[in-house]
């Protein structure tokens, strides 16, 4: 079985201190959550940037300034913006970390509820707009998928030219909105991708660790991070992201399966070899 990648999702734009404190806003909190999500067996880092009073943010300068700060003292490690932002922002505003050229970045394959009132927003000609973006910067998307009409959106854009073979998947379950993070469903998600795709698996909330498992015994690749869940066990905050990512590397030696180093997760992801 492939190595194990590892991605932390370590700040979210939903997920605020008030929920658990070492959530970052400030540039050296996002270096402190990264390293140590990194030095736990992180080789992804999945990024969304705030300013320093934790108003999220799509801007490129605060992304350059934050990525550049991570890759000062952990150069090998992937760092994955994110282009979905936050509920409510614009294409253009969305889009800005990708002028910076990162190896990954994700790309939304669908518009869904995400609890209230609040709507995010992928229509089809966005998810186009973004996924040749995506080639002509030579980016390497991870496809969010929160149900299972956006991986069927992602293989009819696929055929299309709009999203590049072999695919990588993020399959995001148990959103207020999205698909359940229920062993069944995860079963369907992971058989209707193409045999050549990769996927991680982010369960939201408490389905976290068990979908984790679940991936882990399939050969798929796991995320885990404070945008997802602040919890290290039920009713118990995790002190930081690092302690996220133990536990995975914990269960997944457990299984025998092997964490993978960043270079490593550039090969089974089909990126360029770092310079
Ligand atoms: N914050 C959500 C509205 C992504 O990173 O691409 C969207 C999100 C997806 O987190
Ligand atoms: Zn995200």
């Amino acid at each position: 079985m492939e190595k194990l990648i590892i991605t932390a999702a370590i700040s979210g734009a939903e997920v605020t201190k008030e929920m658990n404190p070492a959530v970052p806003y400030r540039i050296e909190e996002y270096v402190r959550e990264a390293g140590l999500a990194y030095e736990a067996g992180a080789s992804i880092i999945h990024l969304h940037v705030r300013w320093d009073d934790g108003t999220p943010t799509q801007d490129k300068e605060r992304f350059r300034v934050v990525m550049e700060a991570i890759k000062a003292k952990y150069p090998e490690v992937i760092i994955q913006p994110s282009t979905g932002g936050a509920v409510g922002m614009s294409d253009d505003e969305r889009l800005q970390p990708t002028e910076l050229l990162p190896e990954m970045a994700t790309l939304d394959c669908g518009t869904l509820n995400f609890g209230g009132d609040e709507v995010f927003m992928n229509t089809e000609n966005t998810i186009k707009v973004f996924g040749e973006r995506m080639i002509k910067n030579g980016i390497k998307p991870e496809l969010e998928v929160f149900d299972k009409s956006m991986i069927d959106m992602a293989l009819r854009l696929n055929k299309k030219g709009y999203i590049k073979s072999p695919m990588h998947f993020d399959f995001v379950m148990g959103v207020n909105g999205g698909i359940s993070g229920e062993l069944r469903d995860f079963v369907f998600l992971r058989g209707s991708i193409p045999s050549d795709a990769t996927y991680t698996v982010a369960g939201v909330g408490r389905y976290e660790f068990p979908l984790a498992m679940a991936a882990i015994i399939d050969g798929g690749h796991v995320r885990v991070g404070m945008e997802d869940n602040v919890y290290i066990s039920k009713g118990v905050l995790a002190k930081s992201n690092g302690e996220l990512v133990e536990k995975v590397v914990r269960m997944a030696k457990e299984l025998g399966r092997e964490i993978a180093t960043p270079d490593e997760a550039r090969k089974i992801l089909g990126l360029a070899p770092r310079k």
